[in-house]
This record gives structure tokens, C-alpha cells and sequence, in this order.
């Protein structure tokens, strides 16, 4: 079967709701979201049932046609961005959104791969449970994707990855078959954990289809703090405060930088730092399922132990919703702030949290060493070691220049990131942009058993083809 032929089965097999064919409406699955990848799929699928999805995928294994899956087109490492040679077909789930069941008993959401993320917390919070998983982009990422990511995000310090919070899968395989693997069991030792085996995998094995979500009861009391600091050590101290006050109730505990923040106040309307500015700050979230629990009493305590100590400048605690909403933002625009200041080369990495001070000392000297005037930005979960070390170019510096020399640059960073025993992708993965990357820090045996799984589940390739692994 050539390519027009397999075009040709697919309308069959789909019908007009579930292939897009006409350029105009191809092109917004064509680009990634950091504009670093264009690429030139002749058709977008978007199937309304798992079992079409099936018949898609013989088709297209019949022709060879690669099939790259993209939920809410998020990815910052052109994960889901078709190759320029016009031989991938995007596949979006967009139609398969609905929650299949929600269990408050067993504490867990069984729903399909293209709800987004915020509709699957939504669909939690009206069922008294929280889905405790929690990114900037949720309200355009999907369930398929952050699940294929392993995506890390707000809450991971107190509850895990995405991959922590998945107990059944159904993924379509790349020769077409379905594996029901939407079990709802809390412990289940029957053989090879499988459903980690396509977590995290970012769509190179299989097309994650639904899933069994674990939930948390609702929180009844939550509670945001934002404090400024001297110095990334003071923020490591006050991490570690935070932890021995209350380990339970500590939520997420992240990190900006004070040029970052610059940013989003810049190009973020409507948006404000409820204390003096710092080169520092840190926003936590506390929360507890108990009703009336006194964390407001318990945090301030502490908040003002930490600042007779030194280690925090100035701190608030939010008053309300809104005042917790807005410190929110200061944070999770972060990303959208730098992609309108222009030009960024990501750095999305992880070392021990004893390690991060370290780190933010280390990486700017490395980078201004090789680059003297870049600009740094990082910000990121402090309390799971991962920082978005990001780099804008000197000013007066052209985007493209700097951008030419971008393996150059995220080298400069890795090597201090090797030096502390990191990892060059906390939770971005390694889509296309840092497959270049995977001999040199997963070489050897770990990349021999990668291939060896590749080959297994996706024996001709078809399956986000160039990602994860080095082509
Ligand atoms: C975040 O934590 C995202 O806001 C994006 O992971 C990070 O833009 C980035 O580098
Ligand atoms: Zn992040």
C-alpha cells in the first residue's frame, strides 16, 4: 500500500469528522509550541472510538506510515511535531475526551487520553476527590500526553509523577491491537509492569488511549506563601523547614529567579509582586483534607523562625482564592513570559535537591564563561531538584545567532548537571530536540535495552518515529 492508497483507507476508515486534510487546518498540528519544529504531515487523524483508532493503525503500519500522537501540542522538545518529510500523520485524540468512570470509593478516574488535564480535575473536584496532578499548560495538555511524558509538574514533591498515579492503561499497539489493560487494582504482581513500560515513553511504543487515574480526597484547607530570599541556599533551607514542619501538608515548593520574574511582570498583564522585589523568591503550597486545620497558625510560625534565621527577607501568606490564583501566575507564566521576551534555549534538568544551590551558582558561571552577557532564567520545582535553566541570548545578540549555537550552550549546562549527577530531562522527556543526547548519558546497556524495547513493540518503526531514540 503506497501512501495516496493508505490516505484513501483512512478517509474509508474514518469518515470526514476523523481526517483533516485541507492545509489551513492541518498547520496548527504541523508546528510546536516553541516554534523550533515545522513539519509536513499529509493528514491529521482524529478518530472517534479506540476501535477506529485500531483499524487507522493497521492501516497505516500496512503502508509505513509513521504516526505521531499530540495532545495539547505543549511539548518544549518537539515531542509531537511530525518529521519535514511529509511521511507522519499527526494523530490527535481530541474526540476521545470523556470521563469513562469516576470512583470515590476506590479513588480513581478512568478517562480517555484527549480530555485535558483540567477536565480531568475538573471531573475529580465535582466527585469530592482531587486529581493530584498539576502543570502550567493543564488547560491544553492532555491526559495521552502527560501520561506519555511522564510529565512531573506542581505537586510531584507531595505525590509523585504522572507515571506515580496510573493504575491501568488501554493502549493501542503498533500493530493495531488493543491491550485492555484498564485495571483499577491497588496491588496487582502478575508478571512485567507494563503500563510503565508506555509511561513516559512519549508515544514511541503504543497510543495510550485511557487510563485509570488515581485520586486523593479534596483538600478542605490549602494554603499559598510567597516569600523572598537572599540566596538559593536560604531557599534550600527553607525547602527543608517546610518539610519538617509539616511533611503531609507541604504541596509544592518552587523557585524563581528574579530575572524571570522580570519577565512576567514585562510581558504578563495584569500581573503584580504581592512583596518587594529579590534576586530570590519561592512560592509553597500547603494543603490538608481535614476541615479547619490550622495551617495559616502553623505556616506563619514558621515563616517568621525562617526569617529570624535569615533565610527568608519577606513573606505572605495569600488571603484568598484570588490572592492565591495571582501568586500562581507569577509562577506558571514563566514560560509563556519568556517565549514572548524571544529567544530561549531550555535547559529542563535535575539534580539532588541538596544539589540545586549548588547548581544556580555553578551553571551561571559556566554559561557566562562561555557566553559573556547571556542571560539566565531559571526558575522551576525546587522541591523535586528540577530547575528550568533557561538562557536568553546577550542583549544586542540576533535570536538566530544564538539560537545556532544551542547544543554548544545546553553542553555548557550539562556538564555541570553531570558533574552533580543530574539528569539533562526531569520532565520535559527528550521528543526530538535531545535524542542527540541519549548515547552520551543513557549509552551502553541502558540504551541497548531501550532499542531492544522499541523493536519488540514497534518492530517497523512506525510509532513517533526520531523520538526518544537517536534515529
Ligand atoms: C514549567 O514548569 C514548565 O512552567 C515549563 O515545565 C518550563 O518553560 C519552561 O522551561
Ligand atoms: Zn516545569
Amino acid at each position: 500500500m503506497n501512501a495516496a492508497e493508505a490516505l484513501a483507507a483512512l478517509a474509508e476508515c474514518l469518515g470526514p469528522r476523523g481526517l483533516i486534510t485541507d492545509p489551513a487546518d492541518i498547520a496548527p498540528y504541523a508546528e510546536d509550541w516553541r516554534r523550533l519544529y515545522r513539519g509536513r504531515p499529509p493528514a491529521v487523524l482524529r478518530p472517534g472510538s479506540t476501535a477506529e483508532l485500531a483499524a487507522a493503525v493497521r492501516i497505516c503500519a500496512e503502508a509505513g506510515l509513521g504516526i505521531v500522537p499530540q495532545g495539547g501540542n505543549t511539548s518544549m522538545v518537539g515531542g509531537a511535531t511530525p518529521s519535514a518529510r511529509g511521511d507522519e500523520v499527526v494523530l490527535t485524540l481530541s474526540r476521545l475526551n470523556r470521563v469513562r468512570a469516576i470512583d470515590p470509593v476506590d479513588l480513581t478516574l478512568t478517562i480517555e487520553a484527549g480530555a485535558t488535564v483540567k477536565a480531568a480535575q475538573d471531573a475529580a473536584a465535582e466527585a469530592g476527590c482531587q486529581l493530584p496532578l498539576s502543570i502550567a499548560s493543564e488547560g491544553s495538555a492532555t491526559i495521552g500526553g502527560v501520561l506519555s511524558t511522564n510529565a512531573g509538574g506542581n505537586m510531584t514533591l507531595r505525590f509523585g509523577n504522572a507515571r506515580d498515579l496510573v493504575l491501568g492503561l488501554e493502549v493501542v499497539l503498533a500493530d493495531g491491537r488493543v491491550w485492555e489493560g484498564l485495571r483499577r487494582l491497588r496491588k496487582d504482581n502478575t508478571g512485567y509492569c507494563l503500563r510503565q513500560i508506555f509511561l513516559g515513553a512519549e508515544g514511541t511504543l503504543g497510543i495510550i488511549t485511557a487510563a485509570v487515574l488515581k485520586l486523593v480526597p479534596a483538600p478542605r484547607e490549602r494554603l499559598v506563601a510567597f516569600a523572598s530570599l537572599p540566596s538559593p541556599e536560604a531557599a534550600l533551607a527553607l525547602l527543608t523547614r517546610c518539610q519538617r514542619h509539616d511533611p503531609s501538608a507541604l504541596l509544592a515548593f518552587e523557585y524563581m529567579g528574579g530575572d524571570g520574574m522580570d519577565l512576567v511582570l514585562r510581558h504578563i498583564p495584569d500581573t503584580q509582586l504581592p512583596i518587594a522585589a529579590a534576586a530570590h523568591y519561592v512560592l509553597a503550597e500547603f494543603a490538608s483534607p481535614r476541615p479547619a486545620a490550622g495551617l495559616a497558625e502553623g505556616v506563619e510560625e514558621m515563616l517568621a523562625q525562617a526569617m529570624a534565621a535569615g533565610e527568608v527577607l519577606d513573606a505572605t501568606l495569600a488571603a484568598s482564592e484570588a490572592q492565591a490564583r495571582a501568586m500562581w501566575r507569577l509562577r506558571e507564566e514563566h514560560a509563556e513570559a519568556q517565549k514572548r521576551a524571544g529567544a530561549s534555549i531550555k535547559n529542563d534538568v535535575s539534580v539532588p535537591v541538596s544539589l540545586v544551590p549548588r547548581f544556580l551558582r555553578d551553571a551561571p558561571a559556566a554559561c557566562a564563561a562561555f557566553m559573556p552577557g547571556i542571560r539566565v532564567v531559571a526558575f522551576g520545582h525546587l522541591g523535586d531538584g528540577n530547575i528550568h535553566f533557561n538562557l536568553r541570548p546577550p542583549e544586542g545578540m540576533a535570536d538566530e545567532d544564538f539560537l545556532a549555537q544551542d547544543h554548544a550552550v545546553m553542553d555548557t549546562v550539562l556538564g555541570v548537571v553531570r558533574r552533580l549527577g543530574g539528569s539533562f530531562s526531569a520532565e520535559h522527556g527528550v521528543g526530538q530536540l535531545k535524542t542527540y543526547l541519549m548515547p552520551e548519558w543513557r549509552g551502553g546497556v541502558e540504551l541497548d535495552l531501550m532499542r531492544a524495547l522499541k523493536t519488540a513493540f514497534d518492530p517497523h518503526g512506525i510509532m513517533n518515529p526520531g523520538k526518544v531514540l537517536p534515529r
